[in-house]
């Protein structure tokens, strides 16, 4: 079978995403750093909708963030980061990119919608943020006592919202997740997936 390939933008939370669950899986995947400007060609023959990440192996193309990160578990998850199918695991993940995603754009890119204040979009983020912290008051992560999918589906998206204004995070009262994000951030297998190429 020909090696593994990742087409990956390295600032994409969808592609960090996928290279956290393949870095912590130790498959042998080759990974593409593109141009989100200049998309090669070769990665739109495969998949012509053109967003990152996308793994291609062995004739499989699979264009979808989450598929990327179950294919690696799939195939070693020493930590059990699967938490044996807790289906807590996609309902959170599901909340993640359906709704949080929806308002941490917003919050981001606020001058784009100017419809609302910056803060009228970071208060909608928030509620998610809140029960995070709830969840985190549990456990040491947020579904189990060890890290799991759900953490790492989250984690480059609650750093993106903490990000925008890294003074307004750090002032809020969301202790445990503060502390989690600084963990994920600080972690060796997070460093390593962010080393430029
Ligand atoms: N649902 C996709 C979303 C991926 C996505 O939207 N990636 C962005 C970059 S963060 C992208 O490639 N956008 C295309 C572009 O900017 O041209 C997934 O989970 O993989």
């Amino acid at each position: 079978m020909s090696e593994a390939l990742l087409y990956s933008f390295r600032r994409c939370p969808y592609a960090m995403r996928a290279r956290l669950a393949v870095r912590y899986s130790g498959l042998p995947v080759q990974i593409i750093e593109v141009s989100l400007k200049a998309k090669p060609a070769e990665m739109l023959a495969l998949s012509p909708k053109g967003t990152v990440p996308v793994l291609c192996v062995g004739g499989q193309v699979i264009e979808e963030s989450l598929d990327i990160m179950h294919w690696a578990l799939a195939q070693h998850d020493p930590d059990d980061w699967l938490l044996q199918g807790d289906p807590r695991v996609q309902e959170l993940i599901a909340e993640n990119d359906q709704v949080f995603k929806h308002h941490l754009n917003r919050y981001k890119y606020a001058e784009r919608y100017p419809e609302q204040p910056m803060e009228h979009y970071r208060a909608e983020g928030e509620v998610f943020l809140q029960k995070l912290e709830a969840l985190l008051a549990r456990n040491d992560y947020l579904l189990a006592e060890h890290l799991s999918l759900a953490d790492m589906a989250l984690a480059p998206f609650v750093r993106q919202f903490a990000h925008v204004d890294r003074e307004w995070f750090a002032c809020t009262p969301y202790h445990r997740l503060q502390t989690w994000l600084q963990r994920f951030l600080e972690s060796p297998l997070f460093v390593a997936v962010m080393a430029k190429p």
